[in-house]
């Protein structure tokens, strides 16, 4: 790395507010492939008495002209990223004309063209890539927009709302925006290209009529009845729980296929991955419905957590993602099952945030050091974020809770602001002093809690001493405020009522100090705990349950979250009794006939049984470990899964063939093909005629759930049918890039020895395409992820191809390349042999000329 090419970090304790405001701002595109013409025309007023040169961010930009106040100027220069304007007067009108070229624009960052179509993205500093600009959140302006395009481009697309539209005198056309909200200019946009539209009103509870449209590919309007549907529900839902109800008179959301991300909340027009907007039963999987519907809602509650109130800086980001996060699982958790969203949102705290937090890369969730902030658009800042929030609503309540809400609009609303007036609000609208909980905002890595039971027969005593430790990599942080929530079972898995010395107390208790006791009285028989039930504070607990209080705690906890916990535990109990005693893999016949009970029964929330019967996946037991037992792991959980499919294969193909999928999307229906999908995932590993026609059928069925679920059952198991399978897939959707997303991930999953040959032969495949990051994720990233066996070969191959692919997309699109290069940075985690191997990768990343911003961070932080 050297010295030179070393980019510079931003600090939060350096913040200074803007030396200028900009009051409003009018641009003017005149859209062209490779040289489109921008006129920002702003209007300035200095916020300091000071007569210090206004400092202007741009990348990627040739200045054509700069006038103050109608008149040419001169007193001025261009450093690096940087326009120094001097002198300016108090007030005036600064005009300035750039080009940029859209076309060549690969990094998908500021203005580029998507398939045809233009596009912009411009959070978290994308917008310096199209004019020159205050690209920082607290710079917040009104916006006019004229857009001049061919009249190909038959949509022209801005903010706010459509106040002009015509014929330009040499024959092409324009449209002009306004947007009357003030906004930062991360949340800009503009798009213009030929779509399907799909047009809807939604009446909001005061009875404004709101015009709804999504713009989509040609031939795509069969797969958006689901996200607009998604968009009612969610305007609706932010009505009742939130009382917020949507203020511009039009909402749009246009679904483009080339996006670095899932989605972006601009004003009035959000811009979507295809992939999060684009569904049908033939094309669509279950998971995709579920998720398109948390990102649509995601995306439109950032409307008031976000737009509406904004943040001061960037290292503030968690204000903003951390409540949406928040309120998107709240959304999908009232719309449907409470305890699958919460297994959703653990599982993916307790896998990547976790292990985020235990590497270099470890952040708070309001980071304090910053130097390409793309990269920190992370688990810890959105998922942790949104824990940390949970916590609030936890110790407040919900009434209080939204009251805190109320009064954080009343005192914010057009503002950008910090965390501290988030927390400063709930904490004055409720009276409870979260002081020592502000912690959470600047205390990086998790929490590790340990609960010492105790019973007394003679007192009918239960003692609990919680005692809360720093994390390995931070030594110096201090206790948290942590709400610990409990239940005690008795021995007939009812639930004891919580009491001592006469009073009630309360399921949820205050941890603040480094060791605490707590009592309960009036319990005859030793009681059966429910620890941290529902996840209630993202710390790692070490759990002291015995088998047999597992399994009761997996069949009576009224939390359905905590009974697949303790399935969970019991899973990886016997993998880390395995790993020490290779002679013990085998899972217990307690857990194996809780298992057959459950799959016999077939009752309940069947998608929730899917879970319990699933085994944790490989992060999860990787998670247990300091260095992680690959070859180990991989080995026990392939015979753990073999005595399941072995031992329960008659109650597995009792259940397949007695669940009936009627083929609809509601929640039964779903759940049903879970649960098969699960059980045909056991079944592959013991072939038969009879599964095998399974196979078949399920492949054969005209709703993509099953279609997977049988493919994934034959790659996983390296069934024969394989081969023929995935050439059927890929010669019936070709045409569906899309669809073929799903076909690379499978292929990516085979588990041969020429994994890796396969997926470079696949590099040539007609549908494949570096520079989309769907594709790049779908085949490569899920290779990484996923086919644990080949990524983590001894011979260091599977980091090789990654090593080739972050080289080659550090040229293209640095963000991707980023987001990509994440399983590098748990390399210390791994055996010598491993993790010599994947810090080889990281060096040749470190000695390269041209490495990007986004990267340098990860590979500087990762190598010391
Ligand atoms: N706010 C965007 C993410 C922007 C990412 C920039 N690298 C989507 C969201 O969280 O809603
Ligand atoms: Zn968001």
């Amino acid at each position: 790395m050297t010295v030179s090419a070393k980019p510079k970090a931003q600090y939060l304790k350096d913040y200074t507010a803007p030396n200028f405001s900009i009051e409003h701002t009018e641009l003017t595109f005149d859209l062209q492939p490779l040289n489109t013409k921008v006129t920002a025309l702003l209007t300035l007023k200095r916020t300091t008495n000071q007569n210090s040169a206004l400092v202007l961010d741009g990348i990627d930009l040739q200045l054509v002209e700069l006038q103050v106040d109608n008149v040419a100027y001169t007193n001025y220069k261009i450093e690096g990223e940087h326009l120094f304007i001097n002198d300016l007067p108090h007030t005036c009108q600064l005009k300035i004309v750039t080009e940029i070229s859209p076309d060549t624009n690969t990094s998908l960052e500021g203005l580029y063209l998507s398939g045809g179509a233009y596009c912009t993205q411009c959070e978290a500093q994308g917008f310096r890539k199209i004019t020159y600009f205050l690209d920082r959140p607290d710079v917040l302006s009104t916006y006019d927009v004229t857009i001049i395009a061919d009249k190909s481009f038959k949509h022209l697309l801005s903010n706010g709302n459509q106040i002009d539209s015509g014929e330009t005198a040499d024959g092409r056309h324009f449209a002009k925006w306004q947007d009357p909200f003030k906004k930062p200019s991360y949340l800009f946009a503009l798009v213009a290209g030929d779509f399907d539209v799909l047009k809807d009103t939604y009446t909001t509870k005061s009875g404004r009529e709101i015009e709804l449209a999504l713009f989509v590919d040609k031939g795509n309007l069969s797969k958006t009845p689901h996200a607009i549907n998604s968009l009612k529900k969610a305007m609706h839902w932010d009505e009742t729980r939130f009382n917020l109800e949507y203020d511009l008179d039009i909402y749009m959301i246009v679904a483009v296929d080339f996006f670095n991300m899932g989605a972006m909340e601009n004003k009035g027009l959000n811009v979507f991955n295809s992939k999060c907007v684009l569904a049908n039963q033939e094309t669509a999987t279950d998971k995709d419905y579920h998720t398109i519907e948390s990102i649509v809602g995601h995306e439109y509650f950032h409307n008031w957590t976000g737009n509406r109130v904004t943040c001061r800086d960037w290292f503030q980001l968690s204000l903003k993602e951390g409540l949406t996060v928040f309120r998107d699982q709240e959304f999908s958790s009232d719309l449907g099952s409470r305890a699958l969203n919460r297994i959703d949102a653990v599982k993916v705290m307790r896998t990547h945030q976790f292990s985020e937090d235990a590497g270099p890369m470890a952040h708070p969730i309001r980071p304090e050091k910053v130097i390409e902030m793309n990269n920190f658009y992370t688990v810890t800042v959105y998922d942790k974020g949104a824990e940390v929030i949970r916590m609030m609503h936890t110790l407040l309540g919900e009434v209080n809770f939204q009251k805190g809400m109320q009064l954080y609009f009343e005192r914010h609303d057009g503002q950008a602001v910090t965390c501290d007036d988030f927390v400063a609000a709930m904490s004055d609208a409720s009276g409870i002093d979260l002081t020592q909980f502000k912690r959470w905002y600047s205390q990086s890595g998790t929490p590790r809690l340990n609960a010492t039971q105790h019973y007394d027969h003679d007192k009918q005593l239960y003692t609990l001493t919680i005692e809360q430790s720093a994390p390995l990599n931070q030594p110096d942080n201090k206790s948290l405020h942590i709400p610990f929530a409990i239940e005690l079972l008795d021995e007939n898995g009812q639930s004891i009522a919580l009491t001592y010395q006469g009073e009630k107390r309360d399921h949820v208790l205050n941890v603040t100090a480094p060791t605490q006791t707590f009592y309960f009285d009036q319990i005859p028989a030793r009681p059966v705990a429910v620890l941290l039930e529902d996840f209630s504070a993202p710390c790692i607990l070490s759990q002291q349950n015995s088998e047999p209080d597992l399994l009761h705690i997996m069949r009576f906890a009224r939390s359905d979250f905590s009974r697949w916990d303790a399935q969970q535990q019991l899973f990886i109990n016997a993998v880390k009794q395995a790993v020490n005693a290779p002679e013990h893999a085998t899972l217990s016949e307690n857990v194996i006939n809780a298992l057959r009970v459950l799959i016999s029964a077939q009752s309940g929330d069947l998608a929730l049984v899917a879970e319990l019967i699933k085994l944790p996946s490989f992060d999860t037991f990787a998670a247990e470990f300091d260095i992680i037992p690959v070859d180990e792991i991989i080995t026990i959980t392939r015979l753990f899964e073999q005595q399941i499919a072995e031992q329960l294969s008659d109650e597995l193909l009792h259940c397949y063939s007695s669940l009936v999928d009627d083929g609809s999307i509601n929640a039964d229906a779903v759940a049903i093909r879970a649960l098969k999908g699960v059980c045909l995932h056991y079944l592959a590993k013991t072939p038969s005629e009879q599964v095998d026609r399974f196979i078949k059928k399920s492949a054969d069925s005209p709703n993509m759930t099953n279609v997977l679920a049988s493919l994934s059952a034959v790659v996983k198991a390296s069934h024969p049918l394989r081969t023929t399978l995935l050439d059927h897939f890929d010669s019936q959707w070709r045409h569906d890039v899309l669809v073929m997303d799903k076909w690379f991930a499978l292929q990516a999953m085979q588990s041969g020895d020429d994994a890796i040959e396969n997926i470079k032969a696949l590099y040539a495949h007609p549908s494949f395409d570096f520079s989309n990051p769907n594709r790049v994720r779908a085949l490569v990233g899920s290779f990484s992820h996923f086919n644990t066996a080949q990524f983590h070969r001894k011979d260091g191959e599977g980091y090789a191809l990654l090593g080739d692919l972050l080289i080659k997309l550090n040229a293209i699109n640095p963000q991707n390349a980023s987001r990509m290069l994440t399983p590098f940075m748990s390399w210390k985690r791994f055996d010598t042999t491993r993790a010599q191997a994947m810090k080889a990768q990281l060096q040749r990343l470190a000695n390269l000329e041209g490495l990007s911003a986004d990267l340098f961070e990860k590979v500087e932080k990762a190598l010391n």
